[in-house]
């Protein structure tokens, strides 16, 4: 551990009012998470919990992950099939919006707000939209991983962004479990060599000894990360689900403007 890191203390921001400081210090990594609160009401969290109970999950990782909607990293080496997916799911999420609230026009307009800079949708080269969020119920746990397009899926547009963000809307939690642990290390090209085999998951040999910070969410809770540093979710308690609304949010620095993309 460098001086540094044992003299700056590493603690997610609260706020009301998401800021272009806040936003700067998340994607420098001096902060590992931002809360903005509230993100809606209880009544619209009612209403989504309720549009979204009829809904079936599609599994996919180890430890399982059930999804709505596709996550860019699963068709990683399919860009067809990934928009051809988003473009069939873009009818679903309008319903749901349609039946709570548009969760992702709050998204757009705090990034806006906040940063100054336009916010859309990432379409392909040819001028398709990627896929606006995910659905998930992440009960199982995920493993200790980084989310980072430039390494991911460095020829899709998004593979170009300077910055990447991760938002997750937590619609259930679990009484116990389902907790979000972030370690202060960045990923680095070098960390492949601690990749583990035929997983998304990296080992914790990388990040044994770094800060981290363990945050317990609840429903309503809208958290903002930095993704490209190592994060995992413990496993729920069992028979507990826990299910999230996210997406990724990416920075052209060439333009100042924003995409969002699941
Ligand atoms: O569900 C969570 O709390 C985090 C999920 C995740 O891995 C991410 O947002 O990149
Ligand atoms: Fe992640």
């Amino acid at each position: 551990m460098t001086r540094e890191e044992v003299n700056t203390p590493w603690n997610p921001v609260h706020c009301q009012v998401l800021t272009s400081n806040i936003l700067e210090a998340l994607m420098e990594g001096r902060i590992p998470a931002v809360q903005v609160e509230p993100f809606c009401n209880a009544n619209q969290m009612t209403l989504l919990q309720k549009a979204i109970s009829p809904l079936s999950f599609e599994d996919y990782v180890v430890p399982p992950v059930g999804r709505v909607g596709p996550s860019h990293y699963e068709f990683r080496e399919n860009l067809e099939k990934y928009l051809a997916l988003s473009a069939g799911s873009k009818h679903r999420f309008e319903k749901l919006w349609s039946e709570s609230f548009d969760v992702i026009a709050v998204v757009k307009e705090l990034l806006k707000e906040a940063s100054g800079y336009p916010v859309e949708v990432a379409k392909s080269e040819d001028g398709h939209e990627y896929s606006t969020c995910v659905i998930r119920k992440i009960s199982y746990g995920a493993l200790p991983h980084v989310d980072y397009a430039p390494y991911d899926v460095p020829d899709w547009s998004v593979g170009r962004i300077s910055h990447q963000l991760s938002w997750n809307l937590y619609v259930s939690t679990p009484d116990c479990g389902g907790e979000i642990k972030i370690y202060n290390r960045c990923w680095q090209k070098s960390d492949l060599g601690y990749r583990e085999q035929e997983s998304y998951a990296y080992s914790r040999d990388l990040f044994r000894d770094c800060q981290n910070v363990t945050i317990h969410v609840k429903s309503g809770d809208f958290l903002l990360i930095n993704p490209r540093y190592y994060h995992e979710v413990i496993p729920s308690g069992p028979g507990q689900n826990r299910i999230t609304i996210s997406s990724f949010a990416g920075l052209f620095d060439s333009s100042n403007s924003w995409v969002l993309w699941a």
